[in-house]
């Protein structure tokens, strides 16, 4: 089945900010659509999203994106079969010829990559998860929950960017997601009386100025005590420290909590939270390039959590192969516009699973409706899905889409 046509537009993301949709639309008429998310705190090592630079949007426009679409990509990928996704994804690498994909941008490639995927999808006229997993697809993902945002997803005193719940023994995943929006509206009531304000962050979670972080832990436990849940038995923590945002390149030191902290005297602060409190998840506790921390805390802790690389690895297989030698952690965050191909991504998986370690699969703090992160969770049979707060549309759109996903398969 022929690919007639690529289209592209300049969209707004939930920050506001441009981003790109695609259209494919295969020769008997059938369209598939893609809209690309943006990050905040980037990894260094990501894919390039290309950006016009010019006085419109402040810098931030995708003209040119959309323009290598329409233009260069259209040319080469017109008249392609639309079932040949290994194929197209390996010809548009080629095409752009940068490793970081910055000449077309992994925005622009991302935008391709995933709406030739949908278009496949439909026109077998069966959903997304079932064409890229076929039948083995049929594992629901256990959500990360993010109620607190701190870092670079919100302007209060946090460090950490996310405080998470997980609502993890529960049999099916709509009552996952009843448990977190019943703990959610439970943590607002908490916050009101506390005089804290319940403005949402980026990722639609609180984002109140606090004591200390581990205020924001006990706001957490509390909120799920009194939603009537257990922490520790039915529901667990799950942190993302983002720790390259907080990282003082030049002193090698972290600026935590208004003090200079080596990776040795943060790791010990972890250390006492996971006494503490019922974590089960770590992601991206030390910066990106400090490596000997990533190895000693693993070391320690990696039988009891998961510790999962975000910036480190960047959803690219060869550096999660390296953290593998090396032992840097035990589990990887999975953004797809971090690589910018949906095979890169699926290859990145296979690998995490491979080594016995975790894929969480991940929406980015600037998000779109788009759906396709909820599909790919399931096709892969990831076990885990970080996306987001229970309110914002943006995030809510992937809960929802798992909620339909789990009635269709009859669970
Ligand atoms: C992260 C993500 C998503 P951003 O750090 O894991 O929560 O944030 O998209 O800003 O990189
Ligand atoms: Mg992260």
């Amino acid at each position: 089945m022929k690919i007639v046509s690529l289209k592209a537009y300049e969209i707004l993301d939930s920050r506001g900010n441009p981003t790109v949709m695609v259209k494919c639309k295969t020769e008997n008429g059938v369209v598939g659509v893609a809209k690309v998310p943006s990050g905040a705190s980037k990894g260094k090592n990501e894919a390039l999203e290309l950006r016009d630079g010019n006085s419109r949007y402040g810098g931030k426009g995708v003209l040119k994106a959309v323009r290598n679409i329409e233009d260069e990509i259209s040319r080469t990928i017109v008249g392609k079969n639309v079932f040949d996704q290994y194929s197209i994804d390996r010809t548009l690498i080629n095409l752009d010829g940068t490793p970081d994909k910055s000449r077309l941008g992994a925005n622009a490639i991302l935008g391709v990559s995933l709406a030739v995927a949908h278009a496949a999808a439909n026109v077998l006229g069966i959903p997304l998860y079932r064409y890229i997993g076929g039948v083995s697809g049929r594992i629901l993902p256990t959500p990360l929950m993010n109620f607190i945002n701190g870092g670079a997803h919100a302007d209060n005193n946090l460090d950490i960017q996310e405080f998470m719940i997980v609502p993890l023994k529960f049999d099916r995943f709509r009552d996952k997601v009843r448990c977190g929006s019943e703990v959610f509206h439970t943590l607002k009531r908490i916050l009101k009386d506390k005089g804290l304000n319940t403005g949402l962050g980026d990722e639609g979670g609180y984002a109140p100025n606090l004591a200390s972080h581990r205020e924001a832990l006990n706001l957490l436990i509390e909120a799920i005590e009194k939603a009537g849940y257990k922490p520790g038995e039915q529901v667990f923590i799950a942190l993302d420290c983002a720790a390259s945002s907080f990282y003082n390149e030049e002193e090698g030191v972290y600026e935590f909590e208004g003090k200079k902290l080596s990776g040795r005297e943060l790791s010990e602060i972890y250390a006492e939270y996971i006494e503490t409190y019922p974590i089960i998840s770590i992601e991206d506790p030390f910066a990106e390039e400090d490596y000997e921390s990533w190895k000693s805390f693993t070391e320690k802790f990696g039988k009891k959590i998961m510790i999962v690389g975000d910036d480190i690895y960047t959803t690219n297989p060869k550096l999660i192969r390296k953290g593998m030698e090396n032992g840097y952690s035990n589990a990887v965050l999975i953004k797809l516009n971090q690589i910018g191909t949906l095979t890169e991504t699926l290859e990145a998986i296979e690998m995490t699973k491979s080594f016995g370690w975790k894929p969480i699969i991940s929406h980015r703090s600037g998000e779109t409706e788009d759906t396709t992160i909820a599909d790919l969770a399931v096709a892969t049979n990831a076990g885990w899905i970080k996306t987001g707060s229970v309110a914002r549309s943006e995030r809510v759109a992937k809960y929802n889409r798992l909620i339909e996903i789990e009635w269709e398969m009859g669970i």
